[in-house]
């Protein structure tokens, strides 16, 4: 009887190589429960969907430290544990990059490699341990703040996140930093079937019943921000245990007492803001609905102690500044309602982003560290029946990512800023210009009788963009009377979110562009990357169901074509994987063959000398470098962690032997 097929490990030693024989091999192995299969040296992580017993157990870490790529099955340690020994050997920082749609896994996979990091660089004494806790304590954290429930992902980050953990110059954890891209403000006041509001608004809303009697909570159902939508729980999810776990969690990154009770106070706010509804008065004024409203302005007001009447005026006012005086002019109801909704994104922003920067600072930075390694989570590609600013962001961060990067989504910025900064712009304006502009690009489309939307061709499909928010959503911008009604709450925490205006905004009334600035922080995440040594994992969502054991063919391939995977086993099985400087490739292998530095011979001469001794041939030897086949580089590791152990042993003995 023939052994039952369990495919292969690597990819490349496929012996035919073409799509169905990928297909099949991963297929085979998702059916055993092996979830990690190499290409080269990417590993491709296709979500399980459930837990498989001892898949990240200690006793597995310990199995993959030191170990060679390929020694042990495929595995995110394995890949991790490369990272670190290149940190180690070579002086030189790292980065692990995890790539795939919504929900093909890269959070889930991200925390196994910040654990495993831990693991390998964590300290023995329980005191000087908290460096790398707080580090993976952060994740729950900013979970609950940051991630929701989307139609792709029961969990989504609604964030991109690049983590660089720094080292000493023993391979231990010194400090840390996390950077956050962009979090999606609108999900905020605004969320549709079946989708969720951020966790944290639910987990409060299941504290315990001091907690909700504190800040005036109850049902989620009874508030407007979560109401939109009808799903209020998630299988498998206990939110009053996550509550408690959180903010264990932010006990531990170091958030005190005072400020927790402050942040969760600021989220029953933005809760209760969210329930204060505007009814016409007269002809375009606007007055709260009813006493439910009042209610809740009164509560809001509590909670942000602030004043609340300057709460209604800011809510249902606007300042119009004359060159003679400031006049009040009344909001529409409509009006009055964009206004609460613009409150509540700016007050969640800047919380969200105290979060971050208290705990990068609770962290510490290691301003000595020379080696560190960073691991990138960013948002999944997505593509919705609506598709927003949010998306286009998301979607051009991963094009960036992708390498499949041209000047497009740049030139649309660009193209967005100079529109938002003419006063008589509309979206209808700014789509002729797009229209005008690109279309002659082989990547846009304007849809047919589209008169607001545009398609672009990304690398991961088409996505069609409606435009009408575009403007809005690219001005940061916080109302004055906002501004002013938050600086001067009673609440320190609060007043030191909204820093008075003169200080924060030299020019006032300058439009600043969150497109730019995103651009702007997308450059220096790529140029952080540029100066590091890559690693990849390609996370694959097997289906759409979020369900285990189903593998879809067709999705699966198309995600393996657009992530390059494909590619990626060709170039492998015809190339040179690896390449290294004459001088680096010396100074790491020299050892193997101690006469090549001696003799005084060229550098090439002697890089050559030592893939003879070693009995390695098929390399190439360029102008500047050597590039080696697939394996040949951890050939030679071997050899020199023999080399070493035999020497060891050696010193050993003459050591005994001498005493
Ligand atoms: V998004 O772009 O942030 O929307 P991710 O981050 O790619 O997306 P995530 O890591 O959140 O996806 O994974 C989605 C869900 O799949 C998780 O909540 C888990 O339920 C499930 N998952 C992912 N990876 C694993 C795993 N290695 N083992 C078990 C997993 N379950
Ligand atoms: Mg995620």
């Amino acid at each position: 009887m023939e052994a039952p097929d369990t495919g292969v490990d690597d990819m490349t030693k496929l012996s035919y190589l073409h799509e169905p024989a990928v297909l099949h091999n991963l297929a085979t192995r998702y059916g055993i429960k092996e979830i990690y299969t190499y290409c080269g040296n990417i590993l491709i992580a296709i979500n399980p969907f459930q837990a498989i017993s001892h898949l990240y157990d200690t006793e597995l870490m310990d199995s993959y430290k030191g170990a060679q790529l390929g020694d042990r099955s495929p595995h995110v340690f394995a890949i991790t544990d490369v990272a670190y020994r290149a940190m180690n050997n070579e002086g030189k920082s790292n980065s692990i990059l995890v790539s795939g749609e919504s929900g093909a896994g890269k959070t889930e996979t991200t925390k196994m490699v910040m654990r495993y990091l831990a693991y390998l660089g964590g300290h023995a004494a329980a005191e000087a341990r908290t460096v790398e806790r707080k580090v993976l304590e952060s994740n729950p954290v900013l979970e609950a703040f940051g991630n929701a429930k989307t139609v792709r992902n029961n969990n989504s980050s609604r964030f991109g996140k690049f983590v660089e953990i720094q080292f000493d110059a023993c391979g231990q954890i010194s400090g840390a930093a996390i950077r956050t891209y962009l979090l999606e403000k609108s999900r905020v006041c605004q969320i549709s079937e079946p989708e969720r509001n951020y966790h944290c608004f639910y987990l409060l809303c299941a504290a315990p019943p001091k907690e909700i009697e504190k800040y005036k909570l109850g049902d989620p159902k009874s508030f407007h921000y979560l109401n939109q939508s009808s799903c209020y729980e998630l299988v498998g999810v206990d939110d009053s245990h996550d509550y408690l776990a959180t903010k264990k969690a932010m006990d531990i990154v170091g958030i005190s007492v005072e400020e927790q009770d402050a942040i969760f106070r600021i989220v029953a706010a933005i809760l209760h803001l969210g329930n204060i509804a505007f009814a016409l008065e007269g002809e375009d004024s606007s007055v709260l609905e009813d006493d439910k409203a009042k209610f809740h302005l009164q509560v809001t007001a509590e909670l942000l102690m602030c004043d609340l009447e300057a709460l209604e005026t800011a809510l249902c006012k606007r300042n119009m500044v004359t060159p003679e005086e400031v006049i009040k002019r009344s909001l529409d109801p409509l009006g009055a309602a964009i206004s609460r909704d613009g409150l509540a994104k700016t007050i969640y922003a800047r919380l969200f982003d105290w979060l971050v920067k208290k705990i990068n600072v609770s962290i510490g930075q290691d301003p000595d560290s020379k080696c560190l390694i960073g691991v990138l989570d960013i948002y999944g590609f997505e593509s919705f029946k609506t598709s927003s600013f949010e998306q286009f962001c998301i979607n051009f961060t991963n094009e960036k990512l992708q390498q499949h990067f041209n000047q497009k989504p740049g030139g649309i910025i660009s193209l967005l800023d100079e529109t938002c900064m003419f006063p008589k712009s509309t979206h209808e304006t700014f789509a002729q210009k797009l229209y005008q502009t690109f279309k002659d690009h082989k990547r846009f489309v304007k849809p047919k009788l589209a008169r607001t939307e545009f398609t672009i061709v990304h690398y991961a499909g088409e996505v069609q963009y409606q435009c009408d928010q575009f403007l809005d959503k690219n001005k940061d911008y916080i109302v004055p009377e906002h501004q002013e009604l938050l600086s001067t709450s009673k609440c320190s925490f609060i007043a030191s979110l909204f820093p008075s205006l003169n200080a924060e905004t030299p020019k006032s009334g300058k439009f600043s562009s969150i497109g730019s600035r995103f651009k702007l922080q997308l450059q220096q995440l790529m140029d952080i990357l540029n100066s590091t040594e890559p690693h990849y994992i390609r996370c694959i969502k097997p289906n759409s169901d979020l369900r285990p054991e189903i593998f879809e063919n067709v999705s699966v391939l198309q995600q393996l074509r657009s992530g390059g995977v494909l590619e990626a086993i060709r170039v492998k099985c015809e190339g040179y994987p690896t390449n290294r400087i004459f001088s680096e490739f010396l100074e790491r292998f020299s050892i193997l063959v101690p006469e090549v530095l001696k003799e005084n011979v060229e550098e090439n001469v002697a890089c050559k000398s030592i893939m003879e001794k070693v009995g390695l041939s098929n390399y190439q030897i360029g102008k500047t470098k050597i590039f080696l086949r697939a394996g040949q580089m951890a050939e030679l590791d071997g050899r020199k962690a023999k080399l070493l152990g035999e020497s060891a042993k050696v010193i050993q003995k003459q050591v005994r032997s001498r005493i």
